[in-house]
């Protein structure tokens, strides 16, 4: 297989975090954007944890299959804009150098929430975590994505002062602002003019990113081995529908991302958080509670009529926090989120979605509710999923078998529920009390905590199905 022709041999955006869902969403972008317009775009994409997508890309030469799947069939298509697969472990001289290159302009990131070591209820930098306290003691050798970012930018204001523009690509609130303060609260530990160089030459411009990218499985490889009569070791599998909404703020020219259909806007807020609450805070709500009762997948869960009725609840809820969306039908936005769960053609692990629920849950599930309170609005359908998570991080399932709970906090849940022993209310009270997660207001708000603790008695006591029979029939 060949690269296609248009792509330009230079590197010009550095990617950390070379996930199936970059492949899946910006590396697509920015395939499309080359071809339209060619120009010095190609990827160097960089794992910051492990070596495996830098092996497999690497053997490849960074070509990999984009695996397209709904109702209406499969569709193939190779990708080329990967140029360069670098993993920090092993190559972190090279990876400084592209990050400090004259021609490298850009850097997206997709790290995940916990990715950027921040404390999710109050979004800074926390300085306990253990990378950040590696990298101020060793900022030469940084380990963490903001230590990464700041030893480039130091590189640079020395060598070339080029300015750069950092896109961050994960779900956080206000994810450009926070990624700046993040960098900047960084280096102003390590060098104070550092930190003003940053803050007065880089670009964070905030983005909203959508597509349903489950990870890939080994049946998803063995099916598209098939279809190709060759091997790819690294193919993504995705929905159809995409979106980018980017706030236009950059220091730097850019790719036409426009020709995939990424849309510039001058406000990214009110499409961030439609995102964030009614498709993120949905699918973490399935997630937990499809999980208990016994679903693998959000396919699954999306064909019982109960969910149907409480995702459909918990959407008037957070929908009435949202405020005015120009050009946004909220009811078609919402029959189009239940179809794009209901794709059976691309299964979506239910645990996948219920990863890292701490990092998950402010922006999600939690925001909207100081929103509802604040407006003295009613809060049981929210205050329902928060209590799925509580089941969930019990970390024992109704049929007594143990829940892999994945979460940088994982050490405290567990001991939070430990301590609790059998006593649900206990345990929910502990949960409460995890400041990083629900700050000083909701854990001291009695609308808030009593509703969730109630809801979480209930799971405990009858089970998630009965619970659901009860208010859901
Ligand atoms: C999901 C998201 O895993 C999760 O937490 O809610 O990855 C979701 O699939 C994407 O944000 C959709 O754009």
């Amino acid at each position: 297989i060949e690269r296609p022709a248009l792509i330009v041999d230079s590197i010009g955006i550095v990617h950390l975090g070379l996930g199936a869902f970059h492949r899946a969403h910006q590396a697509i972008y920015t395939e499309e954007a080359m071809a339209s317009a060619p120009g010095p775009w190609g990827i160097c994409g960089v794992s910051l944890r492990t070596a495996d997508a830098r092996d497999l890309l690497r053997a490849q030469d960074g070509l990999y299959t984009a695996i397209e799947k709904s109702g209406d069939g499969t569709r193939r298509r190779i990708i080329g804009s990967v140029r360069e697969a670098l993993f920090l472990g092993a190559d972190r001289a090279a990876i400084m150098a592209r990050l400090a290159a004259a021609t490298t302009r850009i850097v997206t990131m997709t790290i995940t929430e916990k990715g950027y070591c921040h404390d999710p209820a109050t979004g800074a930098l926390d300085l306990s975590h253990p990378d950040i306290v590696h990298d101020l003691a060793h900022p030469g050798v940084p380990r963490s994505a903001t230590g990464l970012l700041c030893a480039a930018l130091d590189r640079r204001r020395r060598s070339l002062c080029e300015p750069m523009t950092i896109i961050c690509c994960d779900n956080l609130p206000h994810n450009g602002a926070l990624l700046r303060a993040l960098v900047i609260e960084h280096a102003r530990a390590i060098d104070r003019s550092l930190a003003d160089w940053i803050a007065e030459t880089a670009a964070f411009p905030s983005t909203m990113v959508d597509r349903i990218v489950p990870a890939t499985t080994a049946k998803d490889i063995t099916e598209n081995d098939a279809a190709l009569a060759m091997h790819d070791a690294a193919p993504v599998v995705f929905e159809p529908y995409r979106q980018w909404v980017i706030e236009d703020s950059f220091a730097t020219p850019r790719p036409e991302w426009e020709a995939g259909g990424a849309q510039f806007v001058d406000d990214v807020a009110p499409f961030e958080l439609l995102k964030l609450r009614m498709l993120n805070g949905s699918h973490s709500a399935m997630a937990y509670l499809g999980y208990i009762a016994g679903y693998d997948h959000i396919h699954q869960v999306s064909g019982d009529a109960r969910f149907e009725r409480f995702i459909n609840g918990l959407w008037d809820e957070s929908g009435a926090t949202l405020g005015t969306l120009p050009g946004v039908d909220i009811g078609a936005y919402r029959n189009s989120l239940w179809a794009r769960f209901r794709n059976s053609s691309l299964p979506h692990r239910t645990s996948q979605i219920a990863m890292d629920g701490s990092q998950k849950l402010p922006q999600r599930l939690l925001n909207p509710i100081r929103d509802r309170l604040r407006g003295s609005g009613a809060i049981p359908h929210l205050a329902l999923a928060v209590a799925g998570w509580m089941r969930y991080v019990g970390g024992v399932d109704e049929h007594g078998n143990r829940i892999d709970v994945r979460d940088p906090l994982s050490i405290r849940l567990a001991k939070v529920c430990a301590d609790a022993r059998d006593d649900a209310d206990a345990r929910a009270l502990g949960l409460l009390g995890i400041q990083q997660i629900f700050g000083d207001d909701l854990r001291a708000d009695r609308r808030f905590t009593d509703a969730v603790i109630r809801w979480h008695r209930e799971l405990v006591d009858d089970g998630v199905s009965a619970t659901l029979d009860r208010h859901f029939s």
